[in-house]
């Protein structure tokens, strides 16, 4: 699979998509030289090199790509949570917008040639998504709705703008994807961890819910994760600011999918909506038109939908069973674990 770059650079190595890149990168592509960028987290991973550092400390990140050169850059590192983004809007704007520009300026400055995948964000279509009723390519309008598409559409046009200069940039703009090691901020594990908590008696037999009526497209992680190795690392030439859609082309009503979660239980469940799980303003539904990125490399989801759900469920069990197992006290979270700490089996084979 590997191509020009030899050296690559990922920024939010930790994050929840970071640590299945780095898994799928060790198997696909184990002759790459890796640069893990982390910033709060310990990386729970063996790996040869570890960048600390801000990506709103542009000094920092300067050095960085100053004293490494990589030939290829994955730039996952962001505020992901769309809640998280609506409370602290600013910090939203520092690291996904002007982090990302501190990025791809010292790679323009110091290593030019160098294939720089950014993580966008399918977000950025927002109310396109809710005029439009069929799937979204990408060239339909970008119309974002909350702080978080905000600053992720900005950085999006910002490093279309510096493909002109000459920052040979991908834009990819991924729909939902879940799998295992996704934290419970995300909705599908937030099921999950619910029933998991639930059949080890540490939770009531309530499920809290948020708006059950919005539709997402969603992705297989690991799926996910071959996407951006992939562009990071073809031999193709692509034209600079090139914008790819990842997802799977269909729809998932949320209530649906916690339908399907709840057949899995060990348990009966009652649900219960949590109005603060509910948002001001949200897109009812979106879903991707992924030709695009079929056509030039071919990729195209593999691992089937229950088995998402199913690994997810799995890890789940295991997290909540690790915590200490069926418990007497009700309690409501499991923040004590840390949700994102692989077990081998979760990994790809
Ligand atoms: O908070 P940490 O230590 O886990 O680091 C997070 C990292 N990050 C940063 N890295 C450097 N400087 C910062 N100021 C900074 N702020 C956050 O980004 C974490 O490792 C990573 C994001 O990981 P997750 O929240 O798990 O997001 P996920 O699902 O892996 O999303 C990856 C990309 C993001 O650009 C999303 O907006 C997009 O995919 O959907
Ligand atoms: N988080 C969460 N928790 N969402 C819930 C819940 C719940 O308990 N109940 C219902 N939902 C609904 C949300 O209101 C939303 O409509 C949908 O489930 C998906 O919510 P999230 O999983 O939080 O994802 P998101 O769509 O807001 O954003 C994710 O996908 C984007 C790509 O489209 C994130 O991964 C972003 O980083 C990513 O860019």
């Amino acid at each position: 699979m590997t191509g020009p770059a030899q050296r690559l650079l990922l920024t939010g190595a930790n994050g929840f998509v970071g640590r299945w890149v780095l898994e799928r990168l060790a198997h696909h592509a184990p002759d790459v030289e890796v640069i893990a960028g982390t910033y709060r987290g310990e990386l729970a991973m063996p790996l040869a090199q570890i960048a600390r550092f801000d990506i709103c400390d542009a000094a920092a990140v300067d050095e960085l790509i100053r004293a490494t050169r990589p030939m290829a850059i994955i730039h996952l590192a962001a505020i992901s949570n769309v809640k998280e983004a609506r409370d602290t809007p600013r910090q939203a704007f520092a690291t996904n917008l002007h982090g990302t520009l501190n990025l791809a300026e010292s790679t323009l400055k110091h290593c030019p040639t160098a294939r720089f995948v950014f993580i966008s964000s399918s977000e950025v279509y927002g109310g396109t998504g809710r005029s439009s009723r069929g799937p979204l390519d990408e060239t339909a309008l970008l119309d974002p709705e909350n702080p978080y598409a905000a600053a992720k559409a900005a950085a999006d046009l910002a490093i279309g703008q510096m493909a002109h200069d000459g920052l040979q940039a991908i834009r990819v703009r991924p729909f939902n994807h879940t799998g295992p090691g996704q934290t419970e901020r995300f909705v599908i594990p937030a099921f999950a961890a619910q029933i998991a908590r639930i059949e080890a008696r540490a939770q009531e037999p309530v499920m809290r819910v948020g708006n059950l009526e919005a539709s997402r497209d969603f992705v297989d992680v690991r799926d996910v994760s071959d996407a951006y190795i992939r562009l990071a690392l073809s031999p193709l030439c692509f034209e600079p600011g090139l914008v790819l859609n990842l997802g799977s082309g269909s729809v998932r009503r949320i209530g649906d999918v916690l339908d399907e979660l709840v057949s899995l239980a060990a348990a009966r469940i009652r649900i219960e909506t949590d109005p603060s799980r509910l948002r001001a303003k949200e897109t009812p539904s979106i879903r991707a038109d992924t030709s695009r990125i079929r056509e030039l490399i071919g990729w195209e989801p593999k691992i089937p939908w229950q088995k998402t759900l199913a690994d997810l469920l799995g890890f789940w069990r295991d997290r909540v069973g690790a915590d200490g197992g069926p418990r007497e006290r009700l309690r409501e979270s499991s923040e004590k674990a840390d949700p994102r700490v692989f077990k081998r089996d979760d990994l790809p084979t």
